[in-house]
């Protein structure tokens, strides 16, 4: 009996010598049929795996080449024409495959998330820089240069699902790390401080900001009435409404966006030694946000422009990328630092605690299924792996309870977790059970502890044994009577308001002066616009008296209680550059009808993308050489734009042309100089900053040259410089003094 084999021992060596995996293998009917489209990566080879692919999902792709449609039930049939009783009679009732085919449809809608229902979402790895373990138990932080797959959800707040990406809000940053042992998450946001301090108030305030009850208007949007009345009666939300004013609440793209943790957390080593910790992810590429014009308009012109970057910059192998790092605080000076670490309006500059930079975050692989995995994928704070603790923050606290109960809301059930995008990456073993779509089939019957009948199993982990999740042994309860009272450390709202308007340049200040304006313009209470300014009049007289002008409100005397002069380097959008030009879009403007602009252009798009930067040629019809046509073209589009040699007549259009409206190449560069961009003419390209009447030779940011080769590359040159400027601040109108 040398050679007698299973079917099943027959199969493992198929699949070990042929590299096909075990599922096909053995004919299960979840695994993957056909092959050749869905690329090596599935097909048993590690070959063309990128880091942090572990090829976890690949046993639940479903691949439809070359096979019959099946039933749910696996039979095959035909789905196009339903049963009737004659060819022109009635459908029957007895249809299956109609009656099927319609129930899943009208099933399709899952509840979207009660906030943070806009997102879009990449897989990648983390790596980490070194052994952590002298800080942490964690293990994905436990050996230099270990990867774990990651997954990364980035979110607006206020919107539906539907809603437009550029809107003015707080931007979701949620982190699930796939470690070997477990799933951590860590769901936190582009701003480091949140609006509220106690989730008791979570409601309220979404309630308050979520569109009108009775008309449901604004759609994703503060500027109206009981957002701001909220604001305003509440004080603990200024210091966060001041980040979503600025740059942060309009990030040019998920990619030049920080992350933060938000809340304090504890790291805790295997000693059971503890340090309070807060998370950062830190662009590579810098930070980077629009100005509010552009970013309404952006709204209309591509409502998913967020998504759309972080989608192409993949497909283009340019991956996003951040660095993770923690700032570190002794659990003693937990009232160190001039606040309550266990508030979460409050955030720690980093002059006073720097942050230790753990690892990289690298974003590589877009999703195969939005909803399968960006739709379902369900992020938790509580989700949280040896090594890692909570602190007792009062709104984390809160937070721990709801991501579960929300969870069973929207999976309909508690076995969310199972679905493939959510389940961990090691094996599950506990006595939960049942529930509806319960995916697992239990072979232990003795679902219950402390037993004998199965040796205690699943044992019991902890800090000894197991490898198991502990709390810090240094966690200790203040000690006194019950109370519904907010804490005394928590009573100051605008000290640190004010160090955030401290730190911003000056044209960055005028930005969330003008954002102010503007939401208070769409306020109809004249109540509600007094009380704001009582509140800004507490963070800075300026502030108060320039928002308040705009809207008749005469100007407040100053209240300086909390006026200081303390600042922080780390929170500007505008003062620095950006570190790199990557996927920035460069819009090039030509003209199918010149030969010399089409070979510009030709030039320039090679030089664009030789720096990294994302070109695209506009041109008057789509055609080879062209990537985009003027009808579609729009300054908020891209991050800089150029006009070649041969494109005059564009801006001279008399009568207009029928391929698109004739005010657009001219808008292209009225409109990208009003937002602050570099823009460039070459020859008689110059004619479009003629009819802008916008610009002058030698401002920065506007390059005028002639056509020699040598004026092309130091143009490319001066262009990149440009683009890492960003936004030429000069152009933006200041209050006067
Ligand atoms: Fe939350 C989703 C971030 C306070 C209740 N939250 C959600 C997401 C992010 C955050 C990024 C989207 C996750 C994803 O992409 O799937 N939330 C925060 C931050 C907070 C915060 C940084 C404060 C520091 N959240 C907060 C409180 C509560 C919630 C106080 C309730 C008491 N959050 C939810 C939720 C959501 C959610 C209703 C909606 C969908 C989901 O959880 O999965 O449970």
């Amino acid at each position: 009996m040398l050679f007698s084999f299973t079917k099943i021992q027959l199969a493992l060596l198929f699949s070990l010598l042929l590299g096909v995996p075990l599922s096909s293998a053995i004919g299960c009917p979840y695994a993957n049929h056909g092959s050749d489209v869905l690329s090596k990566r599935q097909d048993g080879t590690d070959k063309d795996r990128l880091p942090g692919d572990d090829g976890y999902l690949d046993k639940f792709y479903v691949n439809d080449t070359d096979v019959y449609t099946t039933t749910d039930f696996g039979t095959p049939v035909a789905d196009r024409v339903s049963l009737k009783a004659g060819e022109r009679g009635p459908t029957l009732l007895e249809d299956f495959v109609l009656r099927t085919k319609i129930t899943r449809f009208d099933h399709e809608r899952v509840p979207e998330r009660a906030v943070h229902a806009r997102g879009a979402a990449a897989h990648g790895y983390f790596e980490s820089y070194a052994d952590w373990s002298n800080i942490t138990a964690a293990s994905f932080l436990g050996k230099a240069r270990k990867q774990t797959p990651v997954f990364v959800r980035f979110s607006t707040v206020a919107g539906s699902r539907g809603s437009a990406d550029s809107v003015r809000d707080i931007r979701g940053f949620a982190t699930r790390f796939y470690t070997d042992a477990g799933n951590l998450d860590v769901v936190g946001n582009d701003a480091p401080v949140f609006f509220i301090q106690d989730a008791m108030q979570f409601p309220d305030l979404i309630h308050s900001v979520k569109p009108r009850q009775d008309n449901e208007i604004p759609q994703a949007a503060t500027a109206h009435d009981s957002a701001w009345d909220f604001f305003s009666q509440n004080p603990s939300t200024m210091h966060t409404l001041m980040w979503a004013l600025s740059g942060p609440g309009i990030p040019r793209s998920f990619r030049h966006m920080p992350g933060f943790g938000v809340h304090t957390f504890r790291f805790v080593n295997d000693d059971g030694e503890s340090k309070l910790i807060k998370w950062h992810f830190t662009p590579k590429l810098g930070k980077a946000a629009f100005v509010w014009p552009e970013a309404q308009t952006l709204a209309g012109m591509n409502s998913d422009f967020h998504r759309q970057d972080l989608y192409d910059s993949i497909e283009r192998k340019q991956y996003p990328e951040w660095e993770v790092g923690v700032q570190i605080v002794d659990e003693k000076d937990m009232l160190s630092y001039g606040f309550d670490m266990l508030d979460p309006t409050k955030f720690l500059p980093e002059e006073l605690v720097p942050v230790t930079p753990l690892g990289k975050l690298v974003l590589n692989r877009n999703p195969r299924n939005f909803f399968a995995e960006t739709e379902q994928v369900m992020m938790n704070p509580g989700h949280v792996v040896r090594g890692i603790d909570f602190s007792d923050d009062p709104l984390l606290q809160g937070r721990l309870f709801s991501y579960v109960d929300t969870q069973i809301n929207r999976h309909g059930g508690p076995n969310f977790e199972q679905v493939p995008i959510n389940q961990p990456h090691v094996p599950v073993h506990n006595n939960n059970r049942d529930g509806a779509g319960q995916g697992l089939i239990h072979l232990n019957i003795i679902a219950y502890g402390q037993n004998s009948l199965n040796n205690g199993s699943p044992k019991l982990a902890n800090r000894t044994q197991g490898k198991g999740f502990f709390t810090a042994p240094a966690r200790m309860v203040v000690d006194g009577a019950y109370v519904r009272d907010v804490s005394p450390t928590f009573m100051d709202f605008w000290s640190q308001p004010r160090m955030y308007w401290n730190s911003l340049v000056p044209a960055e200040q005028q930005m969330l002066v003008n954002a102010a304006r503007f939401e208070l313009s769409k306020v109809t209470s004249v109540a509600v616009r007094e009380n704001v300014i009582r509140q800004f009049n507490l963070i800075d007289n300026g502030l108060a008296t320039r928002v308040a002008a705009a809207l008749g409100i005469a100007a407040p005397k100053p209240d300086p209680k909390f006026y200081h002069n303390n600042s922080t380097a780390y929170i500007s959008y505008f003062r620095n550059p950006l570190l790199s030009v990557e996927g920035l879009n460069v819009a090039i403007l030509a003209s199918v009808n010149s030969a010399t602009s089409m070979e510009q252009a030709k030039y320039l798009y090679s030089a664009f993308e030789a720096i990294g930067a994302h070109p695209i040629i506009i041109g008057e019809i789509m055609k080879e050489g062209v990537d985009q046509a003027y009808v579609s073209a729009n300054a908020v589009l891209f991050d800089g734009i150029i006009a070649t040699d041969g494109t005059k007549d564009l801006f001279t259009l008399k009568g207009g042309s029928t391929y698109f409206p004739s005010q657009v190449p001219g808008n292209l560069f009225r409109d990208g100089y009003a937002y602050g961009k570099p823009i460039a003419a070459i020859g008689n390209g110059k004619a479009g900053l003629e009819l802008a009447n916008v610009a002058t030779k030698g401002e920065k940011g506007v390059y005028i040259v002639g056509s020699t080769e040598r004026e092309l590359k130091q143009l490319v040159k001066d262009f990149e410089s440009g683009l890492k400027t960003f936004k030429f601040l000069n152009r933006f109108a200041m209050d006067k003094e």
